[in-house]
């Protein structure tokens, strides 16, 4: 009885520390168990500066569902893009690479704005201006890839509201 007990007792522990890690793991797992609710709205870029073939481009992402990571983000009109995060030190901005993408938190939101997260645009083609519209497609670990129409816009600080843009 003695050795049962005993037996019981570790078989306790055993389970405690299994609960335990289960636990851990089950926040994370509750995050990427249920799937991803992705919606792209305010997706817009800067008409590029005079005569250069660099821009940026900008966007909300609203997650109605489990986490999920953004791995890259490209754009119909730019040769190539990178995921950067502005980064102040000393008073100086500078820009960082997101090399790894960035995490869409659970029933979160994500924002790529000017002064913050943002996608640099090279190899971006001639001749946009102000109105036009081009296609930007966000490529999501878990939700794939998402297409949406962007505006070129020359102050992408202004945000509009969906359907009432154009009000
Ligand atoms: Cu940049």
């Amino acid at each position: 009885m003695r050795a049962f007990g005993l037996v019981s007792a570790l078989a306790g522990l055993g389970l405690m520390a299994l609960a335990a890690c289960s636990d851990d793991a089950a926040d994370g797992d509750a995050e990427t168990a249920s799937p991803p609710q992705i919606t792209v709205s305010d997706a817009r870029m800067r008409t590029p500066p005079g005569g250069r073939d660099i821009s940026a481009a900008y966007f909300t992402v609203q997650n109605a569902g489990g986490a999920d990571r953004l791995l890259a983000v490209s754009l119909s009109v730019a040769e190539r893009t990178e995921l950067h995060a502005t980064v102040v030190e000393n008073d100086r901005a500078r820009m960082v690479e997101q090399e790894d993408g960035v995490e869409v938190p659970a029933s979160g939101a994500l924002s790529f704005e000017p002064g913050g997260l943002h996608v640099m645009a090279f190899g971006v083609q001639d001749g946009l201006s102000d109105g036009d519209a081009a296609e930007m497609t966000l490529s999501f670990e878990r939700a794939g890839e998402i297409t949406v129409e962007t505006s070129v816009v020359d102050d992408p600080t202004r945000v509009s509201n969906g359907e009432h843009a154009n009000h």
